[in-house]
Order: C-alpha cells, then structure tokens, then sequence
C-alpha cells in the first residue's frame, strides 16, 4: 500500500471465507465483517444486487475520515495526503458525476441514515453505488485522474493519447497515485497476457504493460500470499472458451496464440482440476447463436454405489459456487456446470 502508515480496514460480508479472510489479514488488513445491504431496485442474483453494501463505510465511526479505494486497484504512490481533503472528495468520471472508485469519507451514522432513507426512491444512473452516490453528494471535490487512473482506452482516444495512457500504465518509479483495472482483472487471467485481448467487447480495457506492472506487484508480494491468487478451474476452462473464441475470430493481436507458460494453469487447490473436461463440447454448438443448444446427453443409467453418497454434497458445492461466485450467471456458466456434473458421475460412478 505504497507506505501508507494508516490502518487498512476491509469491509466484507458473509460470501468471503475463512480461508480468505486469512489471507487478507496475513496481508495486513483488519477484517471487518458487515452485513450486506440490498438494492431494490436490482434483479435477483444481478452483479449490482449487494453493492449498496459500500453504504457502511459511513458506520465506520471510529474514524474521522476514510480513504475508500476498490478492491481492484493498485496504490502505487502514497495517497495519505487525501486526509488533508474533506468528504466527497472524487475524480471526475466526466464533467458533474465522480467515480465512485476512489472516495474520501466521513463517517456519520447521520449521514447513513440518509443514505438508507431514500434507497427504495432514488434511481441509480447506472444501476450501481455511484450513481446513487451521486444523487446525494452532489457537491464533491475533484482531484486529479491520477488519484484514481483507468485502465481504459476510450473508443475517440487518439494514438498518442494510447501511448501517452500506456506509458503512465507501465512507468517505474510510478507517475499514477491509483491504477484501476477495469474490464477482466489480472488476477483472473494469466501472467503471459491481459486476457481482455479475447473477447471483443473488452478490448478496450486490454493493456499488456498495466497487466505487467500488476504482476510485478504480485512478484513483490511475500512468497506465502501467491497462493491466494491461484485460478480456480472454472476460470481455467472460460480463458480456454474465451481464447477459442478469439482464435477461431481470428483476431490481429494475436494473443490467442501465445502458449501459457504461468505455472498457475497447472496447479490445483480445488477437488475438481479436470478443467479441460468441461470444454469437451466447445465447437459442436454455438451456445450464443442457438438458443435451442441442449445439455450433452445424459450418460447410461448408473448404477448407483459410492458416487452417491458425496453427490449431494458436490452438487451442493457447486450449484452455491454458480449462485454466489459469479456475478453474472449465462448460458455457458451453466452448460460447464452441467458438464461438470456429468463428468464427476463418469469420474466417481461405477457403471
Ligand atoms: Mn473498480
């Protein structure tokens, strides 16, 4: 955290495990277990659904004042000198709304109190935090784009503009205060290339050099937190779907092609690491162009021994992984798991 002497508060809910938590204090965080708040106004299961939780942040009143930074950010340079600002204090994502990323706050239960008052009537530009952030704070502060820089190339940027923008990504010692990976995380993809090279609608958000300066920080990390960025097999398998995709698109940038060389593809922490499995069908149907596309066939009737009996159990580690993991829920998250399935009954079963 770039030399900050203050102390690191994280805000999480009952979704993170025991497991996690350990990591996180093992990497200098004071946990701070919250309840999660609801949004209304979104759909079931929706990415947006618990976001309103950030709303807490406003009961933390043992402190005077809060830095919030999101959790996919990197602090490359000191942010201290934000306590000197008062609350709301933002960067700008355009002329009148702040980003919601980066966010000097004080806590009052006042002021939470008014945030919970108005959340069945007040409508979110976006559907998320931010836009109902800013519908209250309509008086903020701007601070540079530094303090909380994108990782995003905008459709009308202009080449020098992309040079310029992956030069500041890529700087050591650091220019930016706050990189902010937008589009597919780093952590989610592999080391060898910013996975938002293979799917069209995040090309924008594909920078080699910020995946790059990501890793370094990684690299620079104790050698016991690396185990908790390792991939879980249902990631492995969606790079491998999404990869595929970008191959057979035959896209001119040409990661597809690269061979992976991080040692994560290969390692497994979960009971299930047959990854490869769970795109044995990839090709024979095109899930997003056929709507009418049907589950493998079911296997021959088995004959149920053993297999049975930690069927519900894996069933039921499963189907809450798909539930509560994922913030979006489609059609091929669903086909892997029912694949999944299946090849655990051909794996386990004796038939
Ligand atoms: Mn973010």
């Amino acid at each position: 955290m770039a030399g900050s002497t203050r102390d690191l508060v994280i805000l999480v809910d009952e979704t993170i495990s025991d497991y996690h938590r350990g990591g996180l204090e093992a990497a200098g965080w004071k946990i701070h277990t919250i309840q999660r708040i609801r949004n209304p106004k979104a759909e079931k299961d929706a990415y947006n659904e618990w976001n309103y939780s950030k709303f807490r942040l406003w009961q933390l009143t043992d402190y005077d004042k809060i830095i919030f930074i999101d959790a996919d950010m990197l602090i490359l340079r000191n942010i201290d000198l934000l306590f000197e600002m008062p609350e709301i204090t933002a960067i700008g994502n355009n002329a009148t709304l702040f980003n919601s990323g980066v966010m000097v706050v004080e806590p009052s239960n006042c002021t939470f109190q008014l945030l919970m008052d108005h959340i069945n009537e007040i409508e979110s530009y976006n559907g998320g935090d931010q836009g109902y952030l800013n519908e209250i704070f309509t008086w903020w502060h701007r601070i540079p784009k530094h303090m909380n820089f994108l990782k995003h190339f905008w459709e009308g940027d202009e080449k020098e503009k992309k040079q310029m923008k992956t030069h500041l990504f890529g700087a050591d010692p650091p220019i930016l205060y706050v990189l902010h990976y937008l589009g597919n995380k780093p952590w989610i993809c592999f080391r060898d290339y910013d996975c938002n090279w293979n799917v069209d609608i995040l090309q924008e958000f594909a920078s080699d050099v910020a995946h790059k300066t990501w890793w370094k920080v990684h690299d620079a990390m104790p050698e016991n937190l690396h185990k908790y960025c390792l991939l879980r097999s249902k990631q492995k398998a969606a790079l491998e779907w999404d990869r595929r995709q970008a191959e057979k698109a035959n896209y001119t940038d040409g990661h597809w092609k690269i061979k992976i060389k991080d040692k994560r593809l290969k390692t497994c922490f979960e009971d299930f690491c047959f990854w490869e499995s769970m795109l044995w069908h990839w090709g024979e149907k095109n899930w997003t162009d056929n709507a009418t596309s049907v589950a493998p066939s079911p296997p021959p009737p088995v004959a149920i021994t053993a297999c049975l009996s930690n069927l519900c159990d894996w069933l039921f580690f499963h189907n809450y992984n798909l539930l509560v993991d994922d913030t979006e829920l489609n059609e091929l998250k669903i086909e892997l798991w029912i694949q999944q399935l299946y090849q655990h009954i051909r794996v386990n079963c004796c038939y």
